[in-house]
């Protein structure tokens, strides 16, 4: 029984390896040059990155979307396989699944100066657009 508690507990841990704590979400958005742009905030792109991935950076649950912010294949990296992709990031989509997310913010400054802003996302526009975002930087 205790073993089997043991595996269960270690099965929890290891199922959450690639989720970064918020701080260090909150971290790597401040330095990345985004927070401003079209008037967003910081709790703005937290919200974000936790609505659209629960902070897991290896996320790649549709074929088409990678990482902490869901950034997809169409338009902003290259997976080498959607179709007609574009890559406006210049970036592999696989670099969108690995803990570093500086790479990803660079990316989410491009998309953002894109017309529709966060309104491109689904999971801002639900959760945290016109919202109180600030409990998602609080304390960090
Ligand atoms: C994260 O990646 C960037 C390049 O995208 C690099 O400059 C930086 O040193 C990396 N940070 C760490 C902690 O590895
Ligand atoms: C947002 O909520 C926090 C408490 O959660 C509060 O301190 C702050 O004043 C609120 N901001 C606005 C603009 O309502
Ligand atoms: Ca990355």
């Amino acid at each position: 029984m205790k073993i089997y508690l043991l595996f269960l507990v270690a099965f929890a841990l290891a199922g959450n390896s690639w989720a970064l704590d918020r701080c260090s979400v909150v971290r790597a958005i401040r330095r990345g040059g985004v927070v401003g742009i079209k008037g967003y905030t910081l709790g703005d792109y937290v919200c974000l990155a936790y609505h659209a991935s629960r902070y897991d950076t290896s996320l790649n649950r549709s074929p088409t979307e990678y990482g902490i912010f869901q950034i997809n294949s169409y338009w902003w990296c290259d997976d080498g396989k959607t179709p007609r992709r574009k890559n406006l990031c210049g970036l592999p989509c696989k670099n969108l699944l690995n803990t570093n997310i500086s790479d990803d913010v660079k990316c989410l400054k491009t998309i953002v100066s894109d017309p529709n802003g966060l309104g491109a996302w689904n999971a801002w526009k639900n959760n945290c657009k016109g919202k109180n975002v600030s409990s998602y930087v609080r304390g960090c």
